[in-house]
């Protein structure tokens, strides 16, 4: 991480965007102790960019772990697997290449759009004015500041009543680099508003329920990875010194915080922050939730890549009390996306189906009380990782829909 966060300052001084000419993503495949000693030592000397588990704390044996390399280490990179006899192949040939492919739907447009990763700066003026456009169907409210000091909104979607409504609370974009995640948050209120009153099933789920949408959660990192560095995860806060930027705000929630699949050290990309909630992001999205406690039903949070659909517990191997009812609606929800492309998704607990990772969003949810707590890892498996192309984005997102109006019809009849 060290050269990347290297990189991201020079970056700033200049005021230009970090380059990734020549860098290779390799997945590797450890089959024995001997390769993960190997990867972890390798973590050690060169920086490394970890993609897939997002630190080398977390590499076991057979796993697929995507590394990110800067060019100038892969010579040693390619004699460290040659001599360790560890099997791998390249994901990506030039990292850079793959940044400006992303953008393969077209030029991007001065407009905010549903089918490009829009800037933050479009995204917050698309939140202004879809919700001032929409009155009846939305409304918004600040629930605090990111570090940098970025209004934090969330979008309440569904028909005015006189009473509470019940409610399920949907956020994106808790990691910079996951661009699929915020697009599919905006595609949500889009379909939302645009299919109520035509589709049966949403018309329905928005008369009896509210569903908050944050469609940023980590604002400055998501800037940051636009206008910086593009493989940014983690928060921006800094502390005192410290050398190193941010925290990873999904391991900074208050759940067996820091107790497994998270780093102490500042510097890693799963650092869990200096206290539980230590990310200002974090404890306005904790504070919103314990607020709204009685009535929020569902918590669902997008991520991306590897095409998993999460549920507890990831900070412990326990199952959770509700372990058979959460892989039942998991398996439903993945079927229905499968129906629209074929794109097949995973379901299960986080610690045995992706890796232990303690401090997520979804088991403190779950812990207050929202028993329908969903990660979702959107597409792809890694042939794009985090550079998912542009032409993608409406595909990932009208199979995700079906997903998630899955987990919400299956809320909404089990409410009373
Ligand atoms: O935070 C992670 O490393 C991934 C998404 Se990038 C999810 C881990 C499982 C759910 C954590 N509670
Ligand atoms: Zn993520
Ligand atoms: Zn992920």
């Amino acid at each position: 991480m060290r050269i990347l966060l290297l990189f991201g300052l020079v970056a700033v001084a200049l005021g230009d965007v970090a380059r990734f000419d020549g860098e290779k993503v390799f997945r590797l495949r450890p089959t024995i102790d001997e390769h993960v000693n190997l990867i972890k030592d390798l973590a050690k000397t060169i920086e490394v960019d970890f993609w897939k588990p997002e630190s080398p704390e977390l590499v076991t044996i057979d796993i697929d772990v995507d590394i990110h390399v800067p060019a100038k280490y892969l010579d040693m990179v390619y004699t460290y697997l040659q001599q360790g006899d560890i099997e791998y192949e390249v994901l990506i040939e030039d990292l850079q290449e793959a940044v400006e492919a992303q953008a393969d739907d077209g030029p991007t447009p001065r407009a905010h759009s549903y089918t490009k990763y829009n800037s933050w700066d479009k995204v917050q003026s698309w939140i202004a004015s879809i919700a001032s456009s929409n009155a009846n169907l939305i409304s918004k409210q600040v629930i605090g500041n990111t570090y940098e000091g970025r209004p934090m909104t969330v979008l309440k979607l569904g028909k005015k009543s006189s009473s509470t409504k019940p409610a399920i609370f949907l956020d994106c974009g808790i990691h910079a680099r996951e661009w699929i995640s915020p697009a599919f948050c905006q595609w949500f209120v889009k379909e939302a508003l645009s299919t109520y009153g035509s589709d049966s099933q949403m018309t329905s789920l928005l008369n009896q329920m509210d569903v908050f949408v944050l469609p940023v959660f980590n604002i400055d990192g998501y800037d940051y990875t636009h206008k910086s560095n593009r493989m940014w995860r983690k928060t921006r806060s800094r502390k005192s010194g410290s050398s190193c930027t941010g925290a990873d705000p999904n391991r900074n929630f208050d759940a067996g915080w820091c107790s497994m699949g998270a780093s102490s050290n500042p510097c890693s990309d799963t650092f869990c922050g200096y206290t539980p909630e230590s990310e200002i992001e974090v404890k306005n999205v904790a504070d919103f939730i314990r607020r709204n406690k009685s009535i929020i039903k569902a918590y669902l949070t997008i991520h991306s890549y590897s095409q998993l659909l999460l549920f507890p517990y990831s900070y412990t191997y326990a199952l959770a009390a509700d372990h058979s009812e959460l892989m039942e609606v998991a398996e439903g929800a993945s079927s229905a996306l499968r129906s629209l492309y074929g794109t097949r998704y995973t379901s299960g607990p986080g610690a045995t189906t992706i890796y232990p990772a303690a401090g997520g969003s979804d088991d403190w949810a779950y812990d207050l009380g929202v028993k329908y707590s969903y990660t979702f890892e959107l597409r792809d498996t890694g042939r794009y990782g985090f550079l998912l192309p542009e032409s993608q984005i409406k595909p990932t997102c009208e199979e995700t829909m079906l997903a998630v109006k899955y987990i919400a019809a299956y809320v909404q009849k089990n409410l009373y």
